[in-house]
């Protein structure tokens, strides 16, 4: 993956830790990379090797770390960072979510390395969304959780995500549903 990501995991960790704790964590990964650079190419096991070793310094499960590093990376790294890129995407939750395969196509114009997941969404009920997430990359899920509550957040809407169900293997789909928007008050 991009350095972006690596750097977007060190800025989460440090914002939450500090310094000390971030260098444990890549010391424990037996990554030794100074400064990642967000636009070079890294090897996606140096993000998978920082996630499993952020679970050992920080006694959190992986997935609760992928799941904040969704959220994160949705508010901190790209409404931050591109938030023309966000903006062209849509303004309504769906909308955006039907548009991120669009806005993955313009970043890879740019940047040829880059391996995006494709999202598809429909809206099965007023309110309910059933989002399909395909991948190259295993084991991502709990990111897409994080990344789903980010837009939730970025869109101002409350929202509840499940996963129905996961990725069997790569380059099959993985399924949640999506409740947002959802009004208060006596149903
Ligand atoms: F819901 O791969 C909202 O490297 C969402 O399965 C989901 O292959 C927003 F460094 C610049 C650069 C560069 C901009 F300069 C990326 F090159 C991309 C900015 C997307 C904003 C995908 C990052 C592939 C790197 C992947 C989870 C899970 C998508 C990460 C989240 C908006 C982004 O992102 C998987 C790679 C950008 C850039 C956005 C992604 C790679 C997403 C979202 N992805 C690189």
């Amino acid at each position: 993956m991009y350095g972006l990501v690596n750097q977007a995991v060190q800025g989460m960790v440090i914002a939450g830790f500090g310094e000390d704790v971030w260098e444990r964590i890549k010391c424990e990964a037996g990554v030794d990379v100074e400064a990642f650079v967000s636009m070079e190419s890294y090897d996606d096991a140096i993000t998978y090797s920082l996630v499993q070793a952020g679970s050992a310094v920080l006694d959190m499960s992986p997935e609760a770390i992928l799941r904040a590093f969704g959220e994160y990376w949705v508010l901190e790294t790209a409404a931050e960072g591109y938030p023309e890129l966000m903006r062209a995407a849509g303004d309504t939750l769906p909308e955006f979510i039907g548009n991120l395969d669009q806005l993955h196509s313009r970043v890879l114009m740019t940047f040829p390395e880059l391996c995006p997941p494709s999202f598809n969404c429909k809206e099965v009920d007023p309110g309910v969304l059933r989002v399909a997430y395909m991948s190259e990359r295993v084991g991502l899920e709990p990111m897409v959780i994080g990344l789903l509550e980010g837009l939730g957040k970025h869109f101002k809407t409350p929202i509840e995500v499940s996963l129905v169900d996961a990725a069997t293997e790569p380059g099959t789909p993985a399924e949640f549903r999506v409740r947002y928007g959802i009004a208060v008050g006596p149903a």
